[in-house]
């Protein structure tokens, strides 16, 4: 047994995330913790919301409501929504609890003592329309990378690129639009990163099985133009961690608070305190190298524009800190999933959000979708078609079907028991080998999060099922030969079970539905196929369930194609 830390990407606390956020991040990574659940390793898997900076702040405003209020109702709506998708966190966190001011004031004086903040007075972007220091998302300009018109302050959502105010071109305030901008003298603290620069080359270089999407992101901004640069970590703003060194002020930052990619993945640890506070539990095994965390798996999930501050920025927290953390072992980063024929847009309502996703179908039609089209090797893109065709073949006409036709069959000539009599042949040796290799390459994809991969080999360990049930042909041979149709049968049935198991990590509902029917909660690995094929005993009791997955009809379809064209709001 293994121990496993799991984190995804904290989601912003300014509104309810679309699919494309979800597959980045969320998803995938609790595919993986159910998985590692399932195999019987020990997990630990993390989330929050992202609650401080200018997102918050712009949010709140926008709602009219004070930052605080606004930040713990929208926690919980966002909790509300990650239980409708099965999220199987063990603690879903807030970047803005007492854990993470602690920790984050703590991790400042670490890195002080160290040598590795250094003070800087420089200009920054001063509207006077708005009477205020304009930090981040406060402005908004053309970037000079890319040419994008909507590039924030600290980074271009087209291009990934970590941008400073100052390099935006064309900027104006996010508030009122003014143009009237000046530049004014602040000081604010740096992280000086380019210190580190050496040892965080070394760290990624050793990392040779990460993803290249991964590696080459971070490779970029430790080698293009003048290198890895030091990075501001406080900011002109009232909410958020105010930037002192556990409970002692630093001078001159009265009223900045940390920025809040400083703040944020600090979190992952600050959030395994909030359970621990919660539950009794020990926090400090999975994260200090020195209580137990030495033998702690530790994968993050994030997409590729979270990249940076992972790869680069939150390692050189940690280890600038001299202190004996628990590093990454492994970053799985994805790209973008589009939205038919364009981009998911939050701002225009473009696409579909979590929380209407769940309104129109269960949770298990969008996981089984999202993950086995995940944006791994690419971006991709999600049609209203292809996930119309998805659902009906995978879910509806290969498992639904499965299920559905052997637990009638069984019921109508055996009663609702497992049958007993006959014995395997040639086809169910044939199956048992299929499905020995087919579990066996499962596995391995699944261990090395290759998601869409597992996704087809689950899809085709469904699909071998279905093939050997119409080639066995139960119901013809029970004509001539009932035992051997009970033999058959009693497979099948056993099959169900197996599927649940295997199932569950994509399609945790569906799973239990399964197991139910099957009237057992054991949920032990199929190692050995021929011995879970046979698991449940003749006499057995079943049910028939009510059908697994329905089929989503033409007309639906159109009609959600309209919906989410894009006038959320
Ligand atoms: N909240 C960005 C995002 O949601 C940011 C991630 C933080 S991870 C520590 O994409
Ligand atoms: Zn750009």
């Amino acid at each position: 047994m293994a121990r496993h830390l799991i984190t995804s990407a904290i989601p912003y606390i300014n509104g309810i995330k679309h699919l494309g956020n979800l597959v980045g991040s969320q998803l995938p990574a609790d595919l993986f913790a159910r998985y590692c659940r399932a195999r019987g390793h020990e997990v630990m898997f993390i989330c929050a919301t992202d609650e401080h900076g200018t997102p918050a702040e712009l949010a709140a405003d926008k709602a009219g409501k004070p930052v605080a209020d606004y930040c713990a109702e929208m926690h919980d709506v966002q909790a509300e929504i990650a239980r409708g998708f099965r999220l199987s966190f063990d603690h879903f966190g807030r970047s803005s609890s007492a854990q993470n001011h602690a920790l984050t004031q703590h991790f400042a004086k670490a890195l002080a003592a160290n040598g590795l903040i250094r003070e800087v007075t420089e200009q920054q972007m001063y509207s006077k329309a708005d009477g205020r220091f304009l930090p981040d998302r406060y402005i908004e300009g053309t970037c000079p990378n890319c040419g994008f018109e909507s590039a924030r302050g600290d980074q271009c959502d087209n291009c990934t690129k970590q941008l400073d105010p100052v390099d935006l071109i064309n900027p104006h305030s996010v508030i009122s639009g003014s143009t009237d901008l000046e530049m004014r003298e602040t000081k604010h603290l740096f992280l000086r990163q380019s210190a580190m620069k050496d040892k965080l080359d070394a760290w990624i270089d050793s990392k040779t099985d990460w993803p290249v999407l991964t590696t080459s992101i971070a490779k970029k901004w430790l080698h293009d133009g003048d290198g890895l640069q030091d990075r501001g970590i406080t900011r002109d703003l009232h909410w958020g961690v105010p930037a002192q060194f556990e409970g002692a002020p630093w001078e001159g930052m009265e009223g900045k608070v940390f920025y809040v990619w400083f703040d944020a993945p600090i979190e992952y640890i600050a959030a395994t305190q909030e359970w621990a506070d919660k539950t009794g539990g020990d926090w400090a095994r999975w994260w200090r190298t020195d209580a137990g965390a030495e033998d702690v798996t530790y994968t993050q999930f994030m997409g590729k524009d979270n990249v940076p501050f992972h790869t680069l920025s939150f390692p050189a927290t940690i280890l600038g800190s001299n202190e004996p953390w628990k590093l990454v072992d492994y970053i799985k980063s994805f790209n973008y999933l589009n939205y038919d024929g364009g981009q998911f847009s939050t701002s225009r309502g473009r696409g579909v959000f979590m929380d209407q996703a769940l309104e129109i179908l269960p949770s298990d039609y969008w996981r089984w979708w999202l993950l086995s089209h995940a944006p791994e090797s690419a971006d991709s893109e999600f049609t209203w078609e292809n996930f119309q065709a998805s659902v009906n073949k995978d879910l509806a006409d290969v498992l639904g079907n499965f299920v559905s036709r052997i637990t009638k069959f069984t019921r109508s000539k055996f009663g609702e028991a497992l049958p007993e009599g006959g014995a395997w042949g040639a086809q169910e040796e044939a199956l048992i080998a299929e499905l020995t290799t087919r579990i066996a390459e499962y596995e391995r994809h699944m261990d090395d999060k290759e998601v869409r991969k597992a996704a087809n080999e689950l899809r085709a360990i469904w699909v071998a099922g279905n093939e050997y049930l119409q080639a066995a042909a139960p119901w013809s041979a029970f004509k001539t030969d009932p035992a051997q149709a009970a033999a058959q049968a009693r497979l099948a049935l056993n099959l169900i079970r197996v599927y649940a198991v295997l199932s569950a990590p994509f399609i945790p509902d569906a799973s239990e539905t399964m197991l139910a029917a099957m009237k057992t909660d054991d949920t032990s690995w199929p190692g050995d196929v021929r011995a879970a094929l046979s698991f449940l005993p003749a006499g057995h009791a079943f049910d028939v369930p009510d059908n697994l997955f329905r089929k989503i009809a033409d007309e639906e379809r159109e009609d959600w194609q309209q919906r989410f064209a894009g006038t959320r709001g």
